[in-house]
């Protein structure tokens, strides 16, 4: 995809499993990629299996570049907190644990910003029951993802997890924000 190197923005979102996260967000036009990984904790190059045990401190999170003049920061945020419920404390669903916390790591102080703007917002409109409790912090650290987590959605379609969690979140995307997906 041509863009302007000069111009990718990053930024990680945390919001329960990666497997869903990344499948939300690796089509959303303005996207360059999306990689799942672990961040925020303190365990260096931690493997699957450690974040799994919830004693490393990381969250699943996924790395997102995208361009900001195809997409904003905003939209992102929108989508982010379309697909995931940020009221539960480190609880996605059936995935609990504080690896599924709902967390937002920022690059720089306009997606901090942006991101206490639409939390304010969203608390307001009590679309929630209870009050965001998404983490907005600095960005630490990321560690990619074994290989077979990437992509996993698409690679394990068939599988329960997929079929029960991830598709019905995605249809559920797709039909509200269908502009902002690419569509092949
Ligand atoms: N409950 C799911 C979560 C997967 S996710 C990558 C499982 O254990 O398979 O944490």
């Amino acid at each position: 995809m041509k863009t302007n190197n000069n111009e990718i923005k990053t930024v990680y979102f945390g919001g329960g499993c990666f497997w869903c996260t990344e499948a939300v967000f690796k089509d959303v036009k303005g996207v360059i990629s999306v990689t799942p990984g672990y961040g925020g904790g303190v365990t260096e190059y931690p493997s699957y299996d450690d974040v799994s045990e919830d004693t490393t401190g990381h969250a699943e999170v996924i790395r997102i570049r995208y361009d900001p003049e195809l997409i904003s920061f905003r939209t992102l945020l929108i989508l982010f907190f379309a697909t995931h419920n940020p009221t539960t404390l480190n609880r996605q669903g059936s995935d609990i644990g504080t690896r599924y916390r709902s967390i937002i790591f920022y690059t720089n102080i306009h997606q901090k910003e942006e991101a206490y703007k639409l939390i304010d917002e969203i608390n307001d409109s009590e679309e929630f029951e209870g009050p965001v409790v998404t983490e907005v912090v600095p960005f630490v650290n990321f560690y990619e993802a074994e290989g077979y987590h990437k992509n996993y959605f698409a690679k394990n379609q068939r599988s329960m997890y997929c079929q029960v969690i991830i598709n019905p979140k995605l249809d559920k995307v797709h039909k509200e924000f269908s502009s902002l997906f690419i569509t092949n």
